[in-house]
């Protein structure tokens, strides 16, 4: 039996050995006194023996006067008014003489009560006794007959005022205590009948059921909690992300391919082969397979073009565009990889039925050959999204980027002219964070160039407005967690992880 359940079966022997006798139990915090056993098991047991009808109980509270440790002093030492007055010798004393058997805080107390009673005269050298003799140290009195009754507001014939005036003094603070008054219930007995847990086989058969009290199931009682997986943060926030672009009628790319051609990672996207991000300090390249096996090489064809001459207004970069470069295998730096697959496969559609708007959003891993830090790895999930539609503009851009970013929390944006490969104009996005009091940079956005969607047969005057960010970032904040390494790996605080509420996407987090 837990020593809790020990406790209470003593405290509720005793009141209930104590009504054997006795009509009442008129103040279960006495009893628990005169009983010496804790107040909070009598008060338990009490609860406990009511909810059995064993005792009926009425709550009562329990006013008591407490002397403060500056009461307990002048109770014994008396008060410093007096004390003041019992060091001033009949001939007075310069206030510095007198002073020096104080201390300053109760120095500054003696002074002013004792100046308020009229005991003492502060002249300008000296302090001398206005009167000859102090009959009775009132506060001193008063503190110890309330030390000694104190057990009874009610009963202590102390005038309200001088109450108030040593509880100004703090010198006493009222202490309430809650407790019962006991009676008889139908269901008394000098004996709690034993409580069983379960009807058993042999109870049955012996009959000894019908003497016995059955402990109630406890309906609220929480069930062993059960130990369950929790989403990690970055899929919990990825859910929101998609959901609040499925919400904004977007449909996600098939994004199952780690592994991709610098064509479509690069070249597709307008991307110069010389463009630093394609050297493999920025790119893993793959040994094996170490090139893509096919190409659309018509497409091919009208991309070599647009790089090396240009076309559609464009002068192109004229430079020597090599296939063998297209041709390299390499895990994509970014989701839009995907992105210039889809157009191209939407370009394709238009050869067979009139072209149709598309709204699209990835997110999924890319992977860059950065050096790692507190908020970069090697890789991280990048979240696009593009819209695909006759006569799009920056300002419808501008739009849906504060829809989307307004679903995420972030209201108030500000946009940076950027500069990327296959957008023109680019922006970055900066949104204001109020936790952190400050503009945060939460993403990138641009219009894909024509020398990037023409060459795909898409229609001269449809284009498309797209932007990016990452998952880990918002992830980062929402969840308060400072270093993107305790995202992932052995240092990940699974604690945090099931505690940790998911801040609502759209409220303001901390
Ligand atoms: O996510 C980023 N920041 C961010 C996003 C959301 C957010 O949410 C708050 C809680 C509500 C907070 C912060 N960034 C983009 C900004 C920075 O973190 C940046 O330093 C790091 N960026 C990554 C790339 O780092 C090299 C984040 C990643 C990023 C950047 C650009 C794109 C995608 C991911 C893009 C794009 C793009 C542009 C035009 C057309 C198509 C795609």
């Amino acid at each position: 039996m837990a020593d809790s359940d020990h406790r209470r079966a003593i405290a509720e022997d005793a009141v209930l050995r104590h009504l054997q006798n006795h009509h009442e139990i008129a103040d279960s915090l006495l009893f628990a006194a005169q009983a010496k056993l804790n107040p909070d098991d009598i008060a338990n047991a009490i609860k406990s023996l009511t909810g059995h009808r064993y005792v009926d109980s009425q709550e009562i509270t329990k006013e008591t006067w407490l002397l403060t440790e500056e009461g307990k002093t002048y109770a014994v030492h008396g008060s410093p008014e007096m004390q003041l007055f019992l060091s001033i010798p009949q001939e007075g004393i310069t206030k510095d003489e007198l002073q020096k058997k104080f201390d300053a805080s109760s120095f500054k107390i003696a002074c002013a009560q004792a100046a308020k009673n009229r005991w003492v005269d502060f002249g300008k050298q000296l302090v001398t006794r206005k009167i000859q003799h102090v009959d009775n140290d009132k506060v001193q009195t008063l503190l110890l007959r309330i030390q000694d009754g104190k057990d009874n507001v009610s009963t202590i014939d102390i005038s309200q005022d001088d109450i108030r005036a040593l509880t100004k003094r703090k010198l006493i603070s009222l202490q309430v205590k809650k407790g019962f008054s006991v009676t008889r219930g139908p269901n008394y007995a000098p004996q709690r009948k034993k409580v069983a847990t379960d009807l058993t086989r042999d109870m049955l058969q012996s009959g000894d059921w019908k003497n016995l009290e059955f402990k109630e199931f406890n309906l609220n009682a929480k069930g062993a909690p059960t130990e369950g997986g929790c989403l990690h943060p970055l899929l919990k926030v990825r859910k929101q992300l998609k959901d609040i672009f499925l919400q904004m009628g977007f449909a996600e790319m098939p994004t199952n391919n780690y592994v991709e051609s610098s064509f479509w990672n690069f070249d597709a996207l307008f991307q110069p082969q010389q463009h630093p991000a394609r050297d493999s300090h920025d790119t893993f390249f793959l040994k094996v397979p170490l090139t893509t096996k096919e190409l659309p090489e018509d497409y091919v064809e009208r991309v070599k073009r647009i790089h090396e001459s240009g076309g559609h207004q464009s002068r192109g970069y004229g430079y020597d565009w090599k296939r063998e470069e297209a041709d390299k295998n390499l895990l994509r730096t970014h989701t839009t990889a995907v992105s210039s697959r889809m157009l191209y496969s939407l370009a394709q559609d238009c050869a067979q039925k009139p072209f149709a708007p598309k709204k699209y959003f990835s997110i999924d891993r890319v992977f860059r050959n950065e050096a790692v830090d507190r908020t970069h790895l090697a890789e991280f999930h990048q979240i696009e999204g593009l819209i695909c539609d006759r006569g799009l503009t920056l300002g419808d851009l501008i739009g849906v980027l504060e829809d989307f970013f307004s679903r995420l929390g972030m209201s108030d944006l500000k946009f940076k002219p950027a500069y990327n490969p296959y957008t023109e104009p680019s922006m970055e996005i900066l949104g204001y964070h109020k936790g952190f009091g400050k503009y945060v940079e939460i993403g990138n956005s641009g219009m894909f160039r024509p020398e990037m969607l023409l060459p795909m047969g898409l229609p001269e005057d449809v284009s498309v407005i797209a932007w990016g960010l990452s998952l880990e970032r918002p992830t980062m904040i929402l969840y308060g967690i400072d270093n993107i390494r305790d995202l992932f790996g052995h240092k990940v605080d699974l604690g945090l992880m099931k505690k940790n509420p998911i801040c609502r996407i759209g409220l303001e987090c901390d």
